[in-house]
């Protein structure tokens, strides 16, 4: 009996997937490059189902039902164009190739048009929701060559995470739409975990509360507006205690890694002009927490001011509450801006809504809160920006007060908070009428007659002045010590 789909990459990710479409009724064929990896896998987490192991590409292509669905779950980067390479010869013309790994977007969309000419069809998945997710419903985001979609959607959405009955699958756009999403994604994740890592700070350092206290406090926040998995974790983090019966957290070394989605969401903004500043910092926080041993020097050179805190301290929690969820806003509003921009520039066609009911199970940003961003694309597909919708005019209003009195306790104390204050500079940026660019444009028309427009002229008209009064040229290099 041939098998539904074969799936390459036996790793943590790779043997979830598989026993998750085992359990929906698939029959998967496996194979690794280390081969031993199948044996083990089919005599152990995979003994007793219907999972075909397989020696090489060859016997796997051999044993798969036609069209033939071959799903790579290797790391990202150039094994994924390894296998696609060996993999060509063996398939027939309409067979599908799904990469589930985390590929840069623009590899897939090369790997999509290639194929195409080959009469393959790609599609790249971000996957989303790690080991747990991978086995009992993780988020799906499949874009790439939508003729194969029909074929592949029903093994996708049966493995998906469900939230009430709605599958957290859906096609998301051509060529690496999907795996742009799943990037976003990612740097929306870096932006929650730092902007809860802030509050977590500022309750700690600034308020000076235990962790059982903190516990308290997250666990409360679980049942809000805030309510989602990252929430949830940290409360259960808190009340963690190791072996000597003490609070794990505050011994763990407080340097962060990365593996580059943040990173290259970050860049992706930057070349397409949107401020995505929140993600951003959160990207640059973790990079600074790495400098652990130069930091340790910089603390004992440094003075530091006084982290003593005498106010209201319960009026102060709620302030730190406000100050996360609107700077979460902010977050997710710079993130859906970005996806707006680059559904035009790369022609994805992205359904905003359906992607935050993709993200509302199975991943690691699953919240309530999606559900509102859902609400407001319902509502009006055309939002320009989150922060336009009623709902999140209303939301922000509520919060702005606390989210302020929050960042200047950070300032105040000296205890940093670069999301949320970078967060809360974006909004006040962002409903400016008037910004001080006027000065930059002036600037840049002296020393390099970039000219300027008029605010009491039209658009497009353009001028230039001699600001010396004396013409030629100004340049740096006329300034003088
Ligand atoms: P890894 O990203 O650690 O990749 C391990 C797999 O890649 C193994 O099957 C390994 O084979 C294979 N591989 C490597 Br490494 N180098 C190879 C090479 N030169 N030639 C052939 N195969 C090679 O596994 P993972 O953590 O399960 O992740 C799989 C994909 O899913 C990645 O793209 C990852 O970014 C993505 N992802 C991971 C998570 C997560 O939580 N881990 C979540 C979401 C997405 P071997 O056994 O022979 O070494």
């Amino acid at each position: 009996m041939k098998a539904n789909i074969g799936l390459i990459g036996l790793a943590v990710m790779g043997q979830n997937l598989v026993l998750n479409m085992n359990d929906h009724g698939f029959r998967v064929a496996v194979y690794n490059r280390t081969l031993s990896t199948v044996d083990e896998f089919l005599a152990g987490p995979a003994k007793n189902t219907q999972v075909m192991g397989t020696h090489s590409l060859e016997e796997l292509v051999d044993s798969l039902e036609s069209p033939r669905i071959v799903m790579l779950m290797v790391k990202a980067g150039e094994v994924v164009d390894q296998y696609i390479g060996k993999l060509l010869p063996l398939l027939s013309p309409g067979d599908i190739i799904i990469d589930g790994g985390n590929s840069l977007f623009t590899d897939t969309t090369r790997r999509t048009q290639s194929l195409q000419e080959k009469s393959i069809h790609y599609i790249g998945a971000g996957v989303s929701g790690g080991e747990e997710g991978a086995r009992h419903g993780p988020s799906i985001m499949p874009g790439g060559d939508k003729a194969a979609w029909t074929t592949v959607k029903p093994i996708l959405q049966a493995i998906s995470a469900k939230v009430g009955g709605h599958p957290c699958c859906e096609w998301v756009g051509d060529n690496g739409a999907g795996h742009y999403v799943k990037m976003v994604h990612n740097g929306i994740e870096y932006g929650d975990m730092q902007l809860i890592s802030e509050a977590y700070h500022l309750l700690s350092e600034g308020l000076k509360l235990s962790a059982d206290e903190m516990h308290d406090i997250f666990a409360e926040w679980n049942l809000g507006v805030l309510s989602s998995y990252l929430i949830e974790i940290t409360a259960n983090i808190l009340a963690y205690r190791d072996e000597n019966g003490q609070p794990l957290l505050e011994k763990i070394l407080d340097t962060a890694g990365q593996k580059g989605t943040g990173k290259w969401t970050g860049i992706n903004a930057l070349e397409l002009g949107i401020p995505l500043t929140l993600i951003g910092e959160a990207v640059f926080a973790r990079c600074l927490s790495a400098q652990k041993e130069e930091r340790v020097r910089a603390a004992g050179l440094l003075p530091k001011p006084p982290r003593q805190f005498n106010g209201d301290r319960k009026a102060m929690i709620d302030a730190i509450r406000d100050a996360l969820y609107a700077a979460k806003i902010i977050s997710y509003a710079q993130g859906f801006r970005l996806m707006r921009e680059a559904s035009e520039e790369y022609g994805f066609s992205l359904n905003y809504g359906e992607i935050a009911l993709m993200w509302r199970g199975g991943c690691i940003i699953r919240s309530r809160f999606l559900n509102d961003i859902k609400q407001a694309y319902d509502t009006n597909p055309e939002l320009k920006n989150l922060l336009l919708a009623d709902f999140f005019i209303e939301a922000m209003e509520k919060a702005e007060a606390g989210w302020r009195k929050a960042v200047m306790l950070g300032v105040e104390l000296g205890i940093p908070t670069p999301a949320m204050a970078s967060g809360l500079a974006y909004y006040d940026g962002y409903r400016s009428e008037r910004l001080p660019a006027n000065l930059l444009q002036a600037q840049r028309d002296y020393f390099g007659a970039h000219t300027y427009e008029r605010i009491d002229r039209p658009r497009g008209e353009f001028f230039h002045t001699d600001w010396t009064g004396h013409g030629g040229k100004t340049a740096s290099s006329t300034y003088n010590l």
